[in-house]
């Protein structure tokens, strides 16, 4: 099946961070594509990213980018498919920079933002997963089962010195 979800970053650098999303959403598989599209290095590429999204079968965008963070932003302003950002955690601000860029978009064209760094990583895919599933029952059933087992482990290991 081809991809259903594209993640794309700014840079290589951000792979330490995104692919915490690819491995979620391998985890739960869904079909999905990684590539580095950057916004101020190679903006033709990711207006032509965005541009063919759609057509070409994606149903969602994930987007991580860091410090000035225009990488969903842009992506969004150029289709009209849902794009989650996540907030690569910067050395010099430490990912505040990249939250605010990506979160306080202007009315109009929204990005839905997640947590910084890891976290917002593996939520854009189990969000991703929720998108996906009222079209693609089997995608919304692995989301219920990761779900479900997550909640087993904590209610199996209640003592916090056992961690
Ligand atoms: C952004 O600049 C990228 O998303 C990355 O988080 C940050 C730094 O990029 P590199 O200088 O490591 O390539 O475009």
């Amino acid at each position: 099946m081809s991809a259903l979800v594209g993640v794309i970053m700014g840079s290589k650098s951000d792979w330490a961070t995104m692919s915490h999303t690819a491995d979620m959403l391998e985890r739960l598989g869904i079909p999905h594509e990684v590539q580095v599209v950057s916004a101020h290095r190679t903006p033709d590429l990711l207006f032509q990213y965005a541009e063919q999204a759609e057509q070409r079968g994606l149903r969602v965008i994930i987007a991580g980018a860091g410090g000035a963070a225009h990488l969903p932003g842009m992506c969004a302003a150029k289709t009209h498919i849902p794009v989650l950002g996540v907030p690569v955690q910067s050395s010099m601000l430490s990912g505040v920079d990249s939250l605010l860029s990506i979160v306080q978009m202007p009315a109009g064209i929204p990005v839905a933002t997640l947590a910084i760094g890891k976290a917002g990583a593996v939520n854009a895919a189990l969000l991703a997963a929720g998108i996906l599933g009222h079209e693609f029952p089997q995608y919304q059933n692995a989301l219920k089962k990761f779900r479900e087992d997550q909640t087993q482990t904590v209610l199996d290991n209640p003592d916090p010195r056992d961690f």
